[in-house]
């Protein structure tokens, strides 16, 4: 196993130092979003590109269609209402259990000085990792055409790594101010004019090594299909607010295919 200053730019991204993460915490507070360019080592790039290639014949995909908040159709408001409305998502996924013992994304995982970063830049006491045996490191894939639909996320905060970019399409969207969950409301004057191309989006450039940190759960967001041939790979670091959580299981059977 290489050592996290050989995987993390740290010259770059001092991460452990506390001015540092102060500075990244004022800009995800200012935007609502954190982007680290080139925060992996270009060594520790290569290496999880080919990690994920390696581990394509094991991705499960899922295709399915959902609302803006990710739950089922709410019987008191039309069909047409914007958090009634579906979307597409599709996508393949390669869980925890699959990612090799010496990986990369696992020094980085579990790494004390990586967690206390997080920690600091979202102002959060502790984060835990996922008890079940699925969901704490994932890679996702995008193939060509497949996409992830306007939706706000269920976990308060989403950190990911771009592993590799597509040739075109595959942007990161997103609109923020969408949600307050803390308070349950949402705008739905903003999502029904996202939903129908009305309103101005931001729209992410993310070069493969990055590290985005974002508030998913209040900031709408999505994956524009990907138009190459070359697949969107990316590497999500999951972790809870509490101890001994699982993701649901319906959300695993979904994503996973499978429980455990
Ligand atoms: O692929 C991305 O950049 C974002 C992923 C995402 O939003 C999600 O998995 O909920
Ligand atoms: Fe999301």
């Amino acid at each position: 196993m290489k050592p996290l200053r050989e995987i993390i730019d740290v010259e770059r991204h001092p991460i452990d130092d506390e001015s540092y993460a102060a500075r990244c915490r004022g800009e995800l507070k200012k935007t609502s979003i954190l982007v680290l360019n080139n925060f992996l080592t270009k060594a520790a790039l290569a290496e999880l590109q080919s990690e994920a290639q390696s581990l394509h014949e094991k991705i499960f995909y899922c295709s399915r269609k959902h609302n803006v908040l990710l739950t089922e159709k709410n019987t008191r408001l039309d069909d047409d209402h914007p958090c009634n409305v579906e979307v597409v998502s599709d996508k393949g996924c390669v869980p925890h259990d699959l990612i090799p013992p010496g990986s990369h994304l696992r020094t980085i995982y579990n790494s004390q000085i990586f967690q206390s970063f997080a920690q600091s830049v979202l102002s959060l006491e502790k984060i835990h990792p996922y008890v079940d045996t699925l969901s704490s490191i994932n890679y996702n894939y995008y193939e060509e055409t497949q996409q992830l639909g306007w939706h706000f996320d269920n976990a308060s905060f989403a950190i990911t790594l771009m592993i590799q970019s597509p040739a075109s399409g595959g942007k990161f969207q997103y609109v923020v101010g969408g949600r307050q969950a803390a308070k349950n409301t949402v705008d739905v004057q903003l999502i029904g004019a996202v939903l129908q191309n009305q309103h101005p989006v931001e729209e992410l450039q993310v070069g493969e090594g990055t590290l985005v940190l974002f508030s998913g759960r209040d900031t709408l967001h999505r994956v524009t299909p990907v138009t190459s041939p070359r697949a969107r790979v990316l590497a999500t670091l999951n972790y809870n607010l509490e101890k001994n959580m699982e993701l649901s299981e319906n959300a695993r059977a979904m994503f996973f295919g499978r429980l455990h």
